[in-house]
C-alpha cells in the first residue's frame, strides 16, 4: 500500500484528496499545525482511516522529523495561507508559508526520502496581469500579490529542485476550484453562503467588492484528481489544470440567487472595502496539455458548482438555525 502525505490536509483541497487517495488504496498520513481550537471539521469524517501527524511550514526540524518517521512514496505540499487578500496585511508570514515554506518541505524530503514524488499546488495566481489568454503552461507570470509572487516561488523552487537533485518534484498551475468546502472567505463560497442567509430570512444584503472580475472555476473533487495523476507519470512535469471557462463574479451572483428564485440585483452591495489594492481582471486557463498526457477532464460545469454551492449552504444554513449557531462572516476585507 502505497504511503501518501499531504500538508494542508485541513482544508478544502486536502480533504478532498484524502478521500480520493483512500479510495485508490493508498494510505493518508495528514498533517496539521498546532492550534487551540479544532480545525478538522472537513476531515471529520476521515479520522479513523488516516494517521495525523503534526507539523508546521514555518519549522524545518519539524517537517525533516516528519519525512524521515513516514517515509512517505508521494508528498503532496497543499499547505499555503491562500486568502490573497491577506497577503497583503502579512506579506512577511505569506512569504514564510507559501514561498520559504516549499522550500523547507523540499529539503525534507532530499534528504530523508529522495525518491518521493512531490506535488507542490501551484496557483493560477502566477499569471496575475495576464500576458496571454487563455494562459497555459507556456505563458508568462506576472504575480499581482504578494500571494501570487510567493507562489511563483514555490513553483520555481520546485523546478530547480527537479533539475538541481533530480527529485521526482512537480507543479500544478491549478485555476480557481471550489465546492461546499471552500472557506466562507472566497468569493464562491461567500456567495452560495451569503444567498442561503437571504433565502432563509437571516440577512437582506450581501456585500461584495469587484463584481468584474472573471474567474476559471471549476469543482475541488475534480482537481484533486489530477493532483494524483500528475504523479503517475514517468517523468515530473508541470500541468495547468483549469476548466477552459470564464465567468465574472457578477455572473456568479446571477446563478446563485436564480438558483433560489432570487434576483441578485435586489440584494447585492458593491463596497469598496473589498477591492484589492491590484486585481487580477481575468483567468482563464488552456488544459489541453493535461487532457492530452493526464487524460483529466473536469466533470463538473460553473453551472452544476454553484448550485450545489447553494444547495449545500442551503441545507447549512437551516441547521445552524435550528441549533441557533449562526455564524457571522469573516473580519473586514474578506
Ligand atoms: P485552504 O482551504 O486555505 O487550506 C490551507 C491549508 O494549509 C490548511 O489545512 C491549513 O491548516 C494549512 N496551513 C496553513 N499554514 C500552515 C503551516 N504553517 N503549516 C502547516 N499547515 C498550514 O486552501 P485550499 O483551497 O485547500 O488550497 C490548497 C492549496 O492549493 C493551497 O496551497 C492553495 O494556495 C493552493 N491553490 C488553491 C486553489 C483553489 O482555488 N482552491 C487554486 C490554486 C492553488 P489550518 O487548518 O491549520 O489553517
Ligand atoms: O474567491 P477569491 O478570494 O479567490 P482568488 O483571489 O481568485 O484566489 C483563489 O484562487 C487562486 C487561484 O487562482 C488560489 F491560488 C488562491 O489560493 C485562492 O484559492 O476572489 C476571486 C475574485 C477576485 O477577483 C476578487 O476581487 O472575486 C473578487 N471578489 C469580489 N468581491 C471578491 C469579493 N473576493 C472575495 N474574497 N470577497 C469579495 O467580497
Amino acid at each position: 500500500m502505497p504511503t501518501a502525505l499531504i500538508t494542508g490536509i485541513t482544508g478544502q483541497d486536502g480533504s478532498y484528496l484524502a478521500e480520493h487517495l483512500l479510495g485508490l488504496g493508498y494510505e493518508v498520513v495528514g498533517v496539521t499545525r498546532r492550534t487551540s481550537t479544532d480545525t478538522g471539521s472537513r476531515i471529520e469524517h476521515l479520522r479513523e482511516r488516516i494517521t495525523l501527524a503534526g507539523a508546521d511550514l514555518l519549522d524545518q526540524t519539524s517537517l525533516l522529523a516528519l519525512v524521515q518517521k513516514h517515509q512517505p512514496d508521494e508528498v503532496y505540499n497543499l499547505a499555503a495561507q491562500s486568502f490573497v487578500p491577506t497577503s497583503w496585511e502579512q506579506p512577511v508570514l505569506t512569504g514564510e508559508f507559501t514561498a520559504l515554506g516549499v522550500t523547507r518541505l523540499l529539503e525534507a524530503v532530499r534528504i530523508a526520502k529522495p525518491d518521493a514524488r512531490f506535488y507542490q499546488a501551484s496557483s493560477s495566481e502566477m499569471f496575475g496581469k495576464v500576458q496571454a489568454t487563455p494562459q497555459n503552461e507556456s505563458t508568462p507570470f506576472y504575480p499581482r500579490s504578494p500571494y501570487g509572487i510567493s507562489k511563483l516561488y514555490g513553483h520555481w523552487i520546485t523546478v530547480n529542485y527537479r533539475e538541481s537533485y533530480g527529485l521526482y518534484a512537480t507543479s500544478g498551475i491549478l485555476f480557481n476550484h471550489e465546492s461546499k468546502r471552500r472557506g466562507l472567505e472566497f468569493v464562491t463560497r461567500k456567495i452560495s453562503y451569503g444567498v442561503a442567509r437571504i433565502k432563509h430570512g437571516v440577512d437582506r444584503e450581501l456585500r461584495l467588492g469587484n463584481l468584474e472580475a472573471r474567474r476559471d472555476w471549476g469543482f475541488a473533487g475534480d482537481y484533486v484528481e489530477a493532483m494524483h495523476l500528475m504523479l503517475q507519470r514517468e517523468d515530473p512535469k508541470d500541468y495547468v489544470v483549469a476548466t477552459g471557462e470564464t465567468h465574472s463574479v457578477r455572473e456568479c451572483c446571477e446563478a446563485a440567487f436564480a438558483a433560489v428564485g432570487l434576483n441578485w440585483e435586489d440584494h447585492v452591495v458593491v463596497d469598496p472595502i473589498f477591492y484589492r489594492p491590484a486585481e487580477v481582471d481575468l483567468l482563464v486557463g488552456d488544459a489541453a496539455l493535461a487532457n492530452a498526457e493526464l487524460g483529466w477532464s473536469p466533470k463538473v460545469d460553473f453551472q452544476h458548482l454553484v448550485e450545489m454551492m447553494v444547495e449545500a449552504d442551503l441545507a447549512l444554513v437551516a441547521d445552524e438555525m435550528k441549533r441557533g449557531i449562526l455564524r457571522s462572516y469573516a473580519a473586514s476585507g474578506s
